[in-house]
């Protein structure tokens, strides 16, 4: 078990000015910031990012979505990161979202569901090396 996620507050929530009640979420949670990085993907970045996705039918929107205007990406770090961050976060969906979880308290659609939370380890890893190298970890 790796002590590690990673995460990306979506163009919504940025959009919606909750980065700042996000990010005091996710600390009040008990996670340590590791990296960090306002940024916009590009189209074909987000493809990339999502390329697991690509054979589903919301994928070509959900590029378009990811790339249509800032986010910040995080790696994470806490014991059990990446269970504890899914629970955090709440359903995919965020009309069957917890009460209390990022998702349920500050997202709006299933697509625009304010935040991303790796869904493994390997994943975790694979997704904070597309955005971070190690000299940006801390
Ligand atoms: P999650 O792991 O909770 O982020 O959800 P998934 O990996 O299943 O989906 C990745 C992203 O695709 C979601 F965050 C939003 C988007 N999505 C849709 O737009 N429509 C869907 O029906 C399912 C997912």
């Amino acid at each position: 078990m790796s002590n590690k996620t990673f995460t990306m507050i979506k163009p919504d929530a940025v959009g919606n000015n909750y980065i700042g009640p996000i990010l005091a979420k996710i600390n009040e949670a008990g996670f340590r910031i590791v990296a960090m990085k306002y940024t916009k993907l590009s189209a074909e970045l987000a493809g990339q990012f999502y390329a697991v996705h690509r054979e589903r039918p919301f994928y070509k929107d959900l590029v378009s979505y990811m790339s249509s205007g800032p986010i910040v990406a995080a790696i994470l770090e806490k014991d059990n990161a990446v269970e504890d961050f899914r629970k955090l976060i709440g359903a995919t969906d965020p009309a069957k979202a917890a009460p209390g979880t990022i998702r349920n308290l500050f997202a709006k659609s299933i697509e625009a569901n304010a935040v991303h939370g790796s869904d493994s380890d390997e994943n975790a890893a694979i997704e904070g090396n597309f955005f971070f190298s190690g000299t940006e970890r801390f």
